[in-house]
């Protein structure tokens, strides 16, 4: 027997499922059993409701429950990446396809409560992605802006496999707004914002135009470019079949600005595999320093090979390194 229930019910239960506190799952769950029908279709809803009410009481008897989350994630490699965006949209599949870690996959929205944080290779560096619960017009996890505000590089992912791609874009475009956070290259209006900025966190934000292995998706991606390449770069992708990842590996590697030395102790072969990662513009002494704290303390000299140099010419700790460079640190 279908169970009818209202569409309020529906939004209650989408908030539910991004909510953070037991107090505010609590308050939720209540809600719901309020307005769901007491009928022969709903006996087993609102006794699923019920059971979840007591167990958070229980819950709520033995530990304090907490008045807010706020997730900090360490930094890890090359960079970090956060993926945003609305339901369903593939955020956690390309976590769970070109990481070593798994997030809930599903094509039940909502299913992510939780950051997930894994590690994608590149080369021979890493880059540090994060799945976060979805965005939608009514409601935002609000620890997903702390996120946000400490990336090195935001990825607001949307679906070509949906007609609702440029109401992706718009819904988080403006979240980021309300949340006071500017996007890089994207002019904020003051009708956009409800009061104008005044120390604004400007991010660099990226579409990622995911399931481009959907029968529709190239008509949509051309919609989607119309809309907005003049705001932000589009990377289409297909978590599934992993097309588009190089290209967007390449161009997140060009925008970290980021390089790569190598290093070799004398007399020993080149280490290639485990480089040391500095910003564009560091100096010998940033990579020793990079490579362990006692090479920077008792630094002499370093010899170096690499195209801008005289093959092992010696380098002082201020000289400048070039990506691809080859150091043999003399201390
Ligand atoms: N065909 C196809 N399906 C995808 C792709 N990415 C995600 N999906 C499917 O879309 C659904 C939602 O994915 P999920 O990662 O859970 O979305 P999230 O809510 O944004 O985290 C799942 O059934 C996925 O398997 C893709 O690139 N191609
Ligand atoms: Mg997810």
């Amino acid at each position: 027997m279908p169970a009818n229930l209202p569409p309020e019910y529906y939004k209650l239960k989408h908030q539910l499922e991004a909510s953070g506190t037991d107090d505010e799952r609590l308050q939720l769950l209540e809600e719901m059993l309020r307005i769901a029908p007491k009928h022969k279709g709903t006996e087993k809803v609102r006794a699923d409701l019920r059971t979840r009410v007591a167990k958070i009481r229980k819950g709520a008897g033995k530990k304090q429950a907490k008045k807010g989350r706020s997730y900090h994630v360490p930094k890890q490699g090359a960079g970090q990446i956060v993926l945003i965006g609305t339901p369903n949209v593939g955020k956690s599949q390309i976590v769970a396809s070109f990481t070593n870690a798994k997030p809930p996959v599903s094509p039940t929205p909502y299913t992510t409560h939780e950051p997930v944080v894994g590690m994608l290779s590149y080369e021979n560096i890493q880059f540090q992605l994060i799945d976060t619960p979805p965005i939608t017009a009514d409601f935002v996890q609000p620890w997903v802006f702390d996120l946000v505000r400490n990336a090195d590089l935001v990825m607001l992912v949307v679906s070509l496999a949906s007609d609702e791609v440029l109401d992706q874009v718009d819904i988080v475009k403006s979240k980021l707004t309300e949340a006071k956070i500017q996007i890089a290259g994207v002019e904020c209006t003051s009708a956009d914002a409800d009061e104008p900025f005044s120390a604004p966190f400007t991010k660099t934000v990226w579409i990622t135009a995911n399931q481009m292995d959907d029968p529709g998706a190239v008509d949509r991606l051309e919609i989607l470019q119309e809309f907005y390449a003049d705001e932000f770069q589009i990377y289409p992708l297909s978590a599934t079949n992993g097309q588009g990842l190089d290209r967007l590996q390449k161009a997140v590697y060009t925008q970290l600005e980021i390089l790569r030395v190598y290093t070799k102790s004398p007399g020993k072969p080149v280490d290639y595999e485990d480089p040391i990662v500095l910003l564009i513009g560091s100096t010998v002494i940033d990579a020793a320093t990079a490579l362990h704290k006692d090479f920077a303390e008792n630094f002499k000299f370093a010899r170096i090979w690499g195209p801008n140099w005289h093959d092992g010419q010696p380098v002082s700790r201020d000289d400048v390194v070039h990506d691809g460079d080859i150091l043999e640190f003399h201390v």
